[in-house]
């Protein structure tokens, strides 16, 4: 990835403003830069696939003041074996983020579901003293990692998605068991403060403001209550914010949301002193109709609601959409629409192109008090 210098990412970026049917680059100033004054940084995340293409680049840089690796820092991409560490592909992210004067946060030490974890972990012989080999095992991920880029970077989702949002409960998995599920979240957090004692340590997961999230938000209230109580060092919320189509329940309709019970929520979480980031936004709009345009007006609508029902909150400053453009989101490799198109979920579109919800979050931000 040495070819991926400052000089190219600008030629990179001409290429764009050249090349780009409606020119992304003229839809200026870009998203960070209106979200700055406000003290809100805007991003995205990035993967191989973006990094390579160097459109998608000139986009990110051109749009974003911060970027988090797709999935270069999950323990399937740096764990090829309980022994060692493969830090090549996030390093290549960081680099070039660094060298167009991105900054980088990190996702993350621990996705707390065993089919997240990798392969040889969840068979992984604990020997006659499991405890104690969960325990070197995850500390031992935790504090290379976050002592790693210590220092490099800011933040960190330490713990992602360990309330079951079915039962509202924590999940248990191959390192819960011979632990003990609050162990383990309280061993990741300590361990990573102990580590990168600068880092600001966020708890990441999906509850949202749709009806059937009752469970899923009380839940992680109730995580994030014990925590704090415990003296556990957890710094931040990370509301991944997949809006739109419900993922997991089924039959709630597009656009449905109890802001009310969301506002509760939120009023809990900066009530017991912690910060609010928006980590993965998308809008999936596979239940909307075929019509580009009043589908792209449903999503742009729904997404304003949205992030203005966040953006109230001054605890709230860091904006990641999970994708810049349609073209590498996780959502067009999810179920499909019923028309077979594909989703038109974030910012900018396939040839990207801004949508209207790239207007949407412009506005957003711009309407947002400074904090
Ligand atoms: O977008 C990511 C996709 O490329 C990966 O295959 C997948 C599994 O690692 O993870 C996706 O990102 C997820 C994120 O890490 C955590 N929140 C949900 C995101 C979408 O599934």
């Amino acid at each position: 990835m040495t070819d991926l210098t400052r000089r190219e990412a600008i030629g990179a970026a001409a290429a764009v403003a050249l090349f780009v049917p409606g020119n992304a680059l003229a839809a200026s100033p870009g998203l960070d830069a209106i979200g700055k004054p406000r003290g809100i940084r805007f991003g995205t995340c990035l993967g191989g696939k973006g990094l390579r293409d160097p459109r998608y680049r000139a986009l990110v840089a051109a749009q974003c003041g911060l970027i988090v690796p797709e999935n270069e820092l999950k323990w399937q991409a740096v764990r090829p074996d309980a022994r060692s560490f493969d830090f090549r592909a996030a390093d290549a992210l960081i680099a070039w983020a660094t060298s167009v004067g991105l900054g980088v946060r990190g996702h993350t030490l621990l996705w707390q579901k065993t089919e997240r974890y990798p392969k040889w972990l969840v068979e992984h012989d604990f020997g006659p003293n499991p405890r104690a080999e969960a325990e070197r095992l995850l500390t031992g991920h935790v504090s290379t990692v976050a002592g790693r880029y210590a220092g490099v970077l800011p933040s960190f989702d330490v713990v992602n998605e360990a309330v079951d949002e079915k039962t509202g409960g924590l999940r248990e998995t191959v390192l819960t068991a011979p632990l003990g599920a609050e162990n383990v979240i309280d061993l990741a957090f300590r361990t990573a403060r102990a580590a990168a004692p600068h880092m600001q340590l966020v708890y990441n997961d999906y509850m949202s403001w749709e009806p059937g999230n009752e469970l899923h938000r009380s839940g992680v209230l109730k995580l994030l209550e014990a925590l704090k109580k415990r003296g556990t060092p957890v710094d931040a919320l990370g509301i991944q914010s997949h809006i739109g189509a419900p993922g997991q329940g089924g039959g709630v309709p597009f656009g449905a949301r109890d802001e009310k019970a969301w506002r509760h929520f939120l009023d809990a979480v900066t009530g017991m002193g912690l910060k609010l980031l928006v980590t993965e936004m998308d809008v999936n709009d596979k239940l909307l109709p075929t019509d580009i345009a009043t589908r792209d007006r449903a999503v742009a609508d729904y997404a304003r609601a949205f992030l203005d029902s966040l953006l109230v909150y001054p605890q709230l400053d860091t904006v990641l959409f999970w994708g810049i453009s349609d073209k590498y989101s996780w959502l067009q490799g999810l179920t499909p629409r019923p028309d077979g198109l594909a989703k038109r979920c974030c910012p900018y579109g396939m040839n990207y192109e801004p949508r209207p919800l790239r207007t949407a979050v412009a506005a957003a931000l711009a309407a947002a008090q400074a904090r």
